[in-house]
């Protein structure tokens, strides 16, 4: 009997300890705190390959994911500027196409308020096509990054730096993104970071302070991607799953920057209305 209940108790410790792995397999609790997003006010502009080709928006996924459910949404500068006014704990601006000067100023008002923001986005590409577009790659905003863009061209894999930053560990674990497809002639925007610590990743394979296109701003509030996350699909539109963990790559991405964004007290900013 007594051998029988020893059995029985060691059977139990080794069930809560497989239980233990699972759980700590799915998930690293180590390097983060899981916000509860339900509760907060978010904005979300895409105006993306996917979106506009019907595929899955992975910024909308990602959100949902988060259980954020309840969000506005802007597809383009004119809806954008429905919301001019309105305050959000968190925007999160997925653009691979033309903007507006207003609508660029209207970001970086809210990030002088200190909003959170995660950004992916092709304005670096602003007077590249027409030389009477607005002069986005001399925009003030991308400082507010720690981020200079310093040339842009066809698409390009993204190296992450290091590899077992949070950034790319939690919630999710995330691959290198060297699966994208050419989405457009201009996918990438290879720009110098302020400091090394702020650049995330870039399109060499060991880190450097040039060639950037994941850069945060070092304040925790703010994350660009400065390379086109809707291009991580294949060629007949499936999304890139490069670690086979049967998730989207670019929507793991997603979520692990707006969880990085999130963590801390947070205080909704506004999105400047009237701007001149
Ligand atoms: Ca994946």
């Amino acid at each position: 009997m007594k051998k029988l209940h020893l059995l029985s108790v060691s059977g139990g410790i080794f069930a809560l300890l497989l239980f233990a792995l699972l759980v700590s397999g799915c998930q690293d609790t180590s390097t983060g705190i899981m916000p509860d997003l339900s509760q907060y006010s978010v904005l979300l502009y895409t105006d993306s390959w996917n979106y506009r080709e019907g595929s899955p928006d992975f910024a909308a996924q990602a959100l949902e994911g988060l259980n954020v459910t309840d969000y506005d949404v802007a597809h383009n500068p004119t809806e954008l500027a429905n919301f001019y006014g309105n305050s959000y704990d968190l925007i999160v601006f997925d653009n691979s196409w033309y903007g507006s000067s207003v609508m660029v100023d209207a970001l970086l008002g809210y990030l002088e308020n200190e909003g959170r923001l995660v950004m992916t986005s092709w304005l670096m590409a602003g007077n590249v096509e027409n030389s009477t577009r607005d002069p986005y790659p001399s925009h003030p905003i991308w400082a507010y990054f720690g981020y200079s863009p310093a040339s842009f061209g066809d698409v390009a894999p993204v190296y992450k730096w290091p590899a077992e930053d949070a950034l790319f560990t939690f919630p999710n674990s995330v691959p290198d993104f060297s699966a994208m497809t050419d989405g457009s002639r201009i996918d990438t925007f290879p720009g110098n970071a302020e400091s090394s610590e702020e650049a995330r990743a870039g399109v060499s394979s060991s880190p450097t302070s040039e060639a950037v296109t994941i850069v945060d701003c070092g304040c925790g509030r703010h994350i660009l991607n400065a390379f086109l996350l809707c291009n991580a699909i294949d060629e007949n539109n499936v999304p890139n799953d490069v670690d086979g963990d049967g998730k989207a790559d670019a929507v793991e991405l997603w979520q692990n920057e707006i969880v990085a964004v999130m963590q801390g007290e947070i205080t909704p900013a506004e999105l400047p209305a009237n701007l001149p």
